[in-house]
């Protein structure tokens, strides 16, 4: 079988060392042969160098072949699927309108070069913060790219309280089904027990408890990033690669039946959220397509939050908007 072109941006970060081993050892593609595409920053290029000397020296079956460059017209040609990692970091004094426009840049530029060179029915997955707005950016610069092929990941945060909750429950993770994480990759995303499902009964009644609901659990899930940073001196790194391979793998092979999972994908209107605001949502996905979850109740808290994190996407379509990125 022909092997699976697959682009990783930021390939010599954090995440890209997770992620890189796991995918040579056939995480996402399962049997199915990969080539590697690697794209970093002309100054990281050296320190990829190493990184593809230990793929090699792990001599995995399933890996065809390892290329990289600077170049995204050159290293996106022909791909499958693209993880886009790389972003770049926030740093001290800026703001979020800086972050967004540096990133914006970035993604800009990566769309434009996915819908130029890229295969016909590729997908692309958005990583890099800020994940939902950058994949906006991405979609709106990539006209030979039908929308639906774009993602951002909110599987980390979906894991995250999927395993908070199994947690609280004495039970397994597999225990927990039907968890949602709706609308923005940030403070503001709302993690959803009311629809979420343990033993066949809401999570939040099967807990029973709204007080650590409310002030313990959706602010622990929004922070957990920070508390990783605070133990570990780094971000989140294997588990944000294991999340992606994750969404990737599901959107490519399948969703488990009678479950969902939450991605971030350009809204067609579904819950009230505006027609192309990259957004999570509940998804299931078959055949390599995604399609939303539809009939959920939300409650008149939930109904808020997904309000309030819209709002935010708003905000953030707006800058990028104003800066000419879209
Ligand atoms: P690192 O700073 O370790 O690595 C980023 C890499 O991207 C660097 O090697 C850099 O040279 C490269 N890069 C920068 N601009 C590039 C460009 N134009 N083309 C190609 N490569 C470029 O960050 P890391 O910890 O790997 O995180 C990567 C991104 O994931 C960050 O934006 C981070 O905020 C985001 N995250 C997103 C998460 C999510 O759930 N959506 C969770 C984890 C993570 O925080």
């Amino acid at each position: 079988m022909r092997p699976l072109r697959i682009a990783v941006t930021g390939a010599a970060g954090q995440i890209g060392y997770s992620l890189l081993f796991r995918i040579a050892a056939g995480d996402l593609a399962g049997e199915r042969p990969v080539e590697l595409r690697l794209l970093e920053v002309p100054g990281a290029l050296k320190a990829l160098e190493g990184v593809v000397m230990e793929l090699n020296d792990c001599a995995f079956p399933l890996l065809a072949g390892v290329e990289v460059g600077s170049d995204a017209d050159a290293v996106f040609d022909g791909v499958d699927l693209a993880l886009l990692v790389g972003a770049s970091p926030r740093k001290a004094g800026m703001q979020r309108s800086d972050l967004l426009q540096a990133n914006g840049a970035i993604f800009a530029e990566q769309g434009r070069a996915l819908s130029e060179v890229a295969a016909d029915d590729v997908r692309v997955v958005v990583t890099g913060n800020p994940a939902n707005t950058n994949a906006l950016i991405a979609y709106r610069n990539a006209p030979g790219i039908p929308r639906e092929r774009f993602s951002a990941l909110t599987r980390l945060d979906h894991n995250r309280a999927r395993a908070m909750v199994a947690r609280r429950a004495r039970l397994g993770v597999d225990e927990v089904e039907q968890l949602t994480i709706w609308g923005n990759h940030s403070s503001t995303q709302y993690p959803d027990l009311f629809n979420a499902r343990i033993n066949g009964i809401s999570a939040a009644r099967w807990l029973g408890d709204d007080a650590w609901l409310n002030f313990d659990f959706i602010p622990d899930v929004a922070n957990r990033g920070a508390a990783v940073i605070a133990a570990r001196g780094s971000s989140s790194a294997a588990s944000a690669a294991n999340a992606t391979i994750e969404h990737a793998r599901d959107w490519l092979l399948g969703t488990e039946p009678g479950t969902w999972t939450s991605m971030a994908v350009p809204s067609d209107g579904s819950y009230g959220v505006p027609e192309g605001l990259v957004s999570s949502f509940p998804v299931t996905c078959e055949g390599g397509d995604w399609s939303i979850v539809q009939g959920l109740a939300l409650n008149a808290f939930g109904r808020s939050k997904l309000e309030a994190s819209v709002e935010e996407l708003k905000r953030e379509a707006d800058v990028v908007e104003s800066l000419g990125l879209l």
